[in-house]
């Protein structure tokens, strides 16, 4: 339960807020919180007060599922303002992470001592689309100095113990108890008749900052992660706080934080907080089902997924054993993921000590019974059945019981991989997102007879990888993927209507996409899909969609890998090619299509939709649990902005189901079948429902 449990230890007094697991400061914590502090100031026996944390956080700042219904009075600002007000000095013992609402608690105390370390300190409350609306972009400049709190509130980051002392956050950092390290602080300072220091009674001087220290902040923020909103309102409250009083300041602050609260972006970017730590509860597995124990791993194949894959699990800790066929490619790969731990040290990314722990855990090998020793085994071959299969066939005869054996398949179907080896109860699929060591996405893809624990086993591996693992059925492309089909298919149809892939690619761009379609095909290779194309029976719609696509491919424009492909490049950097226009133009006159200008507006919303009502019939189908894990797999995986929420959530709350409905339903008049729409939505839209409580998750 919220609340917080007060400790009288001689004349003073702790305080530790208690709401398990990360103390957030729902309710019961701040009304608790403000009584403590009332009733210490009454008592004369006390003189002086300590606040800490229960557990491993001191707090991980306001109760983000509090927002949706309304902050109870009291608030925290008024908490804070209250506890920052004691005639008697309140001591900050910061025993882990102190975060947003939980930092700005620390902030209201008149010293802070920090756990060196555990301890954890940021004011995240831009990634959820919000500032620091309880003080934080007041007090906190005017104890660290504007620039560094600037970057501290813009960026959203977390920052030790140490750059808390180096920044004059941290009054003291305590080696050992910091709460006992705290009580002696506090009882030093009464000793020393060191009494009260409320931050909100500095004032910051203009003539302190550089001029253009805002302006150059705005100039500078780029396509931000919170959206278009978020870090410029940080900006401007912290520009609040030169020259002008707390209490002036502080007003401008909640009118910023109103306007932010209210907005969509905020409240699609808390919806992908709980999407993302919702994936993990899988429906039919309760604590019951324990992980296998995992503490070495083997990866089969060294080209760019498995060097990816080696390095997102050698990064995390694990030793490594890595299978190739032949020498040179296996020395190729291992070179490459030596490669990149080196460039992470030299970029100042990783210490050379962990570096070279790291590269100890790497072994390279020839022979498939290197791999009998291994707990985790993940395929990482040639997309193609009979490649796979092989390679299962051999793994079964080697991999020790027990083992869960992973294909990093993209498309294919798991349980054929899983019935070529006698027990297809440890066989799942886990697909990563290229680059693997970076991408935050793992689709744990759940066969007809994966065991529980087996699944149980990938999406704890997940974690521990620092991946967000969300389980999806067999299907052809599982669940991104299959998405990205239609998606894609829609592009082809619009770059023969008209719209050039550059035209394409900035619209979706300037939506928030990370990146365009074109640009994307281009980076994955056109060749990927060119030969998925050949080995799939396809539709005669597709094939005709498809057809200027299928000629770049031959023309062997297989994209940046081949220095052209939608566009030419130079080096990385896209240049529109008239040549492709033409090609589709040609097409598009074969075809007796119109050509016409489109609009921006239209091209993101039938992008959109094309993924939303294949979304919808994953969830349908039950491949998808919920229609978050959806949105989810978009948003760390495929580039799509978590403050646009995801594809589901825009189609729900942004567009409305009704209204997608009638949409969908002028489009497949328009353009036929490959616009049919989900029944699901129709379902939806036709009784209110809401996709949110529609999968079986
Ligand atoms: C704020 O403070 C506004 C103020 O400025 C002004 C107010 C007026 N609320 O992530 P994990 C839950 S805004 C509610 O799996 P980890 C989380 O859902 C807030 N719940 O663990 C999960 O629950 P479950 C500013 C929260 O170790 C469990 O705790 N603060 C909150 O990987 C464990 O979380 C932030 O934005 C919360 N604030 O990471 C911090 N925080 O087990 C957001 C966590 O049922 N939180 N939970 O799924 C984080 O960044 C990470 O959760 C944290 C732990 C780093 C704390």
């Amino acid at each position: 339960m919220a609340k917080v449990d007060v400790e009288a230890l001689g004349d003073v007094v702790v305080v530790r807020l208690s709401n398990p697991p990360v103390n957030a400061l729902a309710h019961g914590v701040r009304t608790g919180l403000q009584a403590a502090v009332r009733a210490a100031n009454a008592n004369p026996a006390i003189k002086a007060i300590v606040v800490t944390g229960q557990g491993r956080a001191f707090s991980a700042g306001a109760d983000i599922a509090e927002f949706a219904a309304g902050l109870k009075q009291p608030g925290l600002p008024e908490v804070i303002d209250e506890l920052e007000a004691s005639a008697k000095p309140v001591v900050a013992a910061v025993n882990g992470l102190a975060l947003g609402g939980g930092l700005e608690v620390a902030l209201g105390c008149h010293y802070r001592v920090i756990d060196r370390s555990v301890a954890q300190l940021g004011l995240p409350e831009v990634k959820i689309g919000i500032l620091p609306g309880a003080g934080g972009t007041q007090r906190l400049p005017r104890l660290i100095g504007v620039e560094a709190a600037l970057d501290m509130i813009v960026s959203g980051n977390f920052i030790n113990a140490a750059a808390a002392e180096k920044n004059g956050l941290a009054d003291r950092v305590a080696e050992g108890n910091v709460v006992e390290a705290a009580v002696a602080y506090a009882r030093e300072l009464v000793a020393a008749g060191k009494g009260a220091r409320p931050l909100s009674a500095k004032r910051i001087e203009p003539s302190s900052i550089p001029s253009d220290l805002f302006d150059k902040g705005l100039a500078t923020l780029g396509k931000h992660p919170s959206g278009p909103m978020a870090a410029k309102h940080c900006i401007a409250a912290v520009e609040a706080a030169v020259g002008s009083d707390y209490r002036s300041g502080v007003a401008r602050e909640a009118a910023l934080f109103a306007e932010l609260a209210a907005s969509p972006y905020a409240k699609a970017l808390q919806y992908a907080f709980f999407a993302e730590r919702k994936a993990a509860d899988i429906p039919d597995i309760g604590k019951d089902v324990r992980p296998r124990a995992v503490e070495t791993i083997g990866v089969v194949g060294a080209g760019t997924m498995g060097v990816g894959i080696s390095l997102a699990f050698l990064q995390a800790g694990f030793p490594v054993t890595v299978v190739e066929m032949k020498p040179e490619a296996l020395e190729r790969g291992l070179g490459r993921i030596r490669e990149t731990i080196a460039s992470n040290v030299k970029r100042g990314r990783m210490a050379q000590d962990k570096a070279d722990k790291l590269l100890s855990g790497l072994t390279g090998s020839l022979d498939f019974n290197d791999l009998r020793n291994a707990d985790f085994i993940v395929e990482a071959v040639f997309e193609k059945m009979s490649v796979k299969q092989d390679v299962f066939r051999k793994l079964d005869a080697v991999a020790k019981k027990g083992a869960v054996l992973a294909s990093n398949t993209s498309t294919l179907d798991v349980d054929q991989i899983a019935a070529v080896t006698g027990r297809p109860e440890d066989v799942l699929g886990t697909h990563f997102f290229s680059p693997a060591n970076i991408m935050r996405l793992l689709e744990v893809v759940r066969g007809a007879k994966t065991a529980k624990d087996t699944l149980a086993t990938a999406m704890a591996v997940a974690k521990r990888i620092n991946k967000v693992g969300v389980v999806a059925g067999v299907c052809f492309g599982f669940i991104g993927n299959r998405m990205v089909e239609a998606y894609l298919e829609e592009v082809q149809a619009m770059l023969l209507e008209g719209a050039t892939p550059a035209e394409i690619d900035g619209a979706l761009e300037a939506w928030g996409l990370a990146m365009g379609p074109n640009a994307m095909m281009d980076l994955a290779g056109i060749d990927v899909g060119y030969l998925i194309r050949r080995e799939h029976p396809l539709s005669e719609e597709r094939r005709r969609l498809y057809r200027v696509t299928d000629k770049i491919s031959e023309l062997g424009r297989h994209g940046q890998k081949t220095g052209a492909g939608y566009y030419t490049y130079d080096g990385r950097t896209r240049i529109p090619d008239h040549a492709i226009v033409a090609m589709f133009e040609e097409e598009a006159r074969a075809q007796k299509i119109n050509r016409r200008t489109l609009a921006p507006e239209e091209i993101v919303e039938r992008c959109l939709l094309r993924l939303a009502n294949e979304g919808a019939q994953l969830l349908d189908e039950g491949i998808a649990l919920r229609a978050s894990d959806i949105d989810t797999i978009y948003l760390t995986g495929y580039g799509f902005p978590a403050w646009r929420g995801g594809p589901m959530w825009q189609i729900e709350n942004a567009i409305g189901l009704e209204e997608t409905a009638a949409k969908v339903r002028a489009y497949e008049t328009k353009y036929g079948p490959r616009w049919k729409l989900a029944p699901l939505i129709e379902k939806c839209a036709r009784e209110r429902g809401s996709l949110a409580t529609a999968g079986k998750g």
